[in-house]
């Protein structure tokens, strides 16, 4: 209805207006418009999906109680490394101080330490057996009445119970020479060779040596670390040898020159009053008696008594190498 209306218009128009012919043809399609602009962005795309599985992490630091357990480990094993230097610190101190000094109640000779006393022990009815295998008596030098009825054997071991050892004889010649020879008298704290017995060693004032040993000469005979075979000599001297005290040996090598050497022409004693046994090797005893006379003296050397004999008048003396401490065991 509304076609047919335009037309009429359209029409009427031609008419009133224009000589109008029949319209023509429709003319060509216009060119394709220009691109137009650029869409906006798209929206994002989806999440992908889950990658693979990574590598394994590094190891984790120690749980507690193991950290423990290690630190407990680590602090033993460094104490146990203190506690050994520590020991060789003190090892080396204590053999540097026993190198340059002796202990208490001994002196000095080069790098070996004499008692000052003959020697007493911390308990006498610990000395034993006559070898000295179960002596436990402690050897001291202190100014007290020296031990004798004392084998040689147990006078090594009391030595070395008290970290000492017999005297050698140069140590104890060396540690003894200089004491006035009393020669037979002991007026007036000369050395005791004219007693009854023994006294307190360090008792008479002058019978001191150089180094300050007393006692070296007298009071009691002192076992030293020599043994003989008994009577050694040779075959014409033995007669005159036999039970005898032999005077003035040493000519002027003695204060006093009357030095007694004692010999039992190849027999020892095993103990005094007993009968002295043949081929028993003597133990030397120095320096004299209390009962000696002129016959004590620093060359005094007495070869009657077998290592296991002892005597009232024969104790001992201990020595040491300085810095060294003897074992007290094993039994020799
Ligand atoms: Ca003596
Ligand atoms: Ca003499």
């Amino acid at each position: 209805m509304a076609k047919i209306r335009t037309w009429v218009i359209l029409s009427a128009c031609c008419v009133v207006f224009v000589n109008c012919g029949p319209p023509g043809k429709v003319g060509p399609r216009g060119d394709v418009g220009p691109v137009g602009a650029t869409g906006p962005q798209g929206n994002p795309g989806v999440t992908g999906p889950t990658g693979p599985q990574g590598p394994p992490g590094p190891q984790g630091p120690p749980g507690e109680v193991e950290a423990t357990k290690v630190e407990q480990l680590v602090q033993q094993a460094m104490k146990a490394q203190i506690d050994a230097l520590q020991k060789k610190i003190n090892d080396l101190r204590t053999e540097l101080q026993g190198a340059s000094q002796c202990p208490q109640g001994m002196a000095m000779i080069g790098r070996s330490c004499i008692d000052l006393y003959e020697a007493s022990v911390d308990d006498s009815s610990k000395l034993g057996k006559a070898d000295g295998s179960d002596t436990t008596a402690v050897a001291d030098s202190r100014s007290r009445i020296p031990q004798t009825r004392i084998t040689w054997f147990q006078a090594a071991r009391a030595c070395a119970n008290a970290g000492k050892r017999m005297c050698s004889r140069q140590e104890w010649v060396l540690g003894v020479a200089g004491t006035p020879d009393p020669g037979a008298s002991s007026a007036n704290g000369a050395c005791n060779v004219s007693a009854a017995g023994a006294l307190v060693s360090g008792n008479q004032a002058l019978c001191k040596s150089r180094i300050g040993v007393f006692d070296g000469i007298g009071n009691v005979g002192e076992w030293v670390d020599e043994w003989y075979i008994a009577g050694g000599l040779a075959e014409a001297d033995l007669g005159k040898w036999e039970g005898a005290l032999l005077l003035s040996p040493w000519g002027s090598l003695s204060v006093d020159g009357k030095d007694g050497t004692w010999n039992l022409n190849g027999r020892s004693f095993t103990a005094v009053g007993n009968n002295s046994t043949p081929g028993l090797p003597a133990a030397a005893v120095r320096g004299g008696d209390y009962n000696a006379a002129e016959a004590a003296g620093l060359h005094a050397l007495d070869l009657r008594f077998g290592p296991q004999a002892s005597s009232p008048a024969v104790g001992f003396r201990c020595c040491l190498t300085r810095g060294v401490a003897l074992s007290a065991s094993p039994s020799p």
